[in-house]
């Protein structure tokens, strides 16, 4: 139950470390885990789940079944509500990569639902905890925080294969999974009403980084007016196109799988190449907070701009065009914009793992805004140069 983390235990109480679960009478997550791989298990006999991977949202294990390795999930309900929408994408997205997939190896390049044994792609334990699996993919690891400019581009050019395929999906639409997920204005009012309402007390410790979101707001919306976004194309967006959710061959480094679906839904293509940019020009991690040195990585974003505009290029509107040198900063700000109101109302949705990790993240994610803006001319070249 791993949303139970975040929801059922008021701020004030809230454990530092996951480890301290047990001690407050919560369920024990892996033990849940032991329980629910079994839903998947289809005669194999499971072994004993490990947390996998860095999401903020699910809770993730590897676990083997007898000769087959599963991903297990335990689902974020709060925040994904309608598994059924949540669950048609999923399966539609899959089943359309895997039709459009031509090269050696398909299984490894497009995620594997596993249904449960009553044939179910989701299953539900007794406590109500909704659980899924995907075959695990072999030899393979995100592609994580490298700075090689030619790995890199071959991650853009992955994601950005990913947007082109998804782009010939049959009608209707995906359904929107989270409602207004990038709509930047509305995170921006949310952020205003949690500073106004400071909920935990917390507002007056947070100063700087409250002026700071609010200077990195403005000086984003000078550059990039939201008006000039009003008319872009609402294309299949992954919103999520961080290097963490592409997992790579753990030898050859080469790029096999895009990952985390659950906000693939109608949106904007600056939401995919923003993510990107944001996840891989930083050079520190995502929390790094005031220790954070900005310095942005042209070269990096040059070879992103050249991977992903490579099998997008082709289907991008001016105003696209125009829009992408600040998509970067765009993204950065509203997840600057995000985590600092998550740590003003008490760390309530992105799980945190120590103290104050919302807002470090928060004050990593504006510097990162900010030090994009300041190399807008810079970016411009790059992708006026990969346009040509
Ligand atoms: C969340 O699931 P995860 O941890 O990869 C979030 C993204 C943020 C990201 C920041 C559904 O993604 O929007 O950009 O954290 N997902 C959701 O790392 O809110
Ligand atoms: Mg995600």
């Amino acid at each position: 139950m791993d949303h139970i983390v975040n929801l059922l235990v008021s701020p004030a109480q809230r454990p530092d470390s996951l480890a301290t679960l047990g001690d407050m009478g919560e369920p024990d997550p892996l033990e849940a885990a032991v329980r629910a791989v079994r839903a998947f298990a289809a005669g194999g006999d499971p072994g004993v789940p490990t947390p996998l991977g860095l999401g903020h949202i699910h809770r993730t294990y590897a676990v083997s079944c007898g000769d087959r390795d599963l991903v297990l999930q335990h689902l974020n309900t709060e925040i994904f509500p309608d598994l059924d929408a949540l669950t048609e994408n999923l399966l539609r997205v899959t089943q359309h990569l895997a039709q459009a997939e031509t090269r050696s190896e398909p299984e490894r390049r497009v995620l594997t639902v596993v249904r449960a044994a009553d044939g179910g792609a989701l299953h539900r334990d007794a406590s109500g905890g909704v659980w899924r699996a995907f075959a695990k993919i072999r030899d393979a690891e995100a592609a994580g925080s490298t700075r090689d400019p030619s790995a890199l581009a071959a991650a853009a050019a992955a994601f950005g294969d990913f947007a082109r395929k998804l782009s010939e999906l049959p009608a209707p639409p995906l359904h929107t999974t989270i409602a207004r997920f990038h709509d930047f204005p509305r995170r921006r009012g949310v952020f205003e009403n949690s500073v106004a309402t400071d909920p935990c007390g917390r507002a007056a410790g947070a100063t700087e980084a409250i002026a700071a979101t609010r200077d990195a707001c403005t000086q984003l919306e000078r550059l990039l007016p939201e008006a000039e976004l009003a008319n872009l194309p609402r294309r299949v967006a992954h919103h999520d196109c961080k290097l963490d959710n592409l997992l790579v061959d753990s030898t050859s480094r080469e790029p096999l799988c895009v990952i985390d679906l659950d906000t693939t839904m109608p949106g904007t293509w600056l939401s995919d190449f923003g993510e990107l940019v944001r996840s891989a020009t930083a050079g520190a991690p995502e929390d790094a907070g005031d220790t954070y040195r900005v310095e942005i990585d042209v070269a990096a974003f040059d070879a992103l701009a050249s991977g992903w505009l490579h099998a997008t290029a082709p289907l991008l509107i001016d105003a696209e065009r125009r829009a992408l040198p600040l998509a970067g900063a765009r993204l950065a700000a509203m997840n600057g914009l995000r985590f600092l109101t998550d740590y003003l109302e008490g760390d309530v949705y992105f799980r945190s793992l120590r103290s104050d990790q919302n807002l470090d993240r928060a004050r990593t994610q504006t510097r990162l805004a900010v030090a994009l803006l300041a190399r807008v001319a810079d970016l411009r070249d790059c992708v006026e140069r990969a346009l040509d």
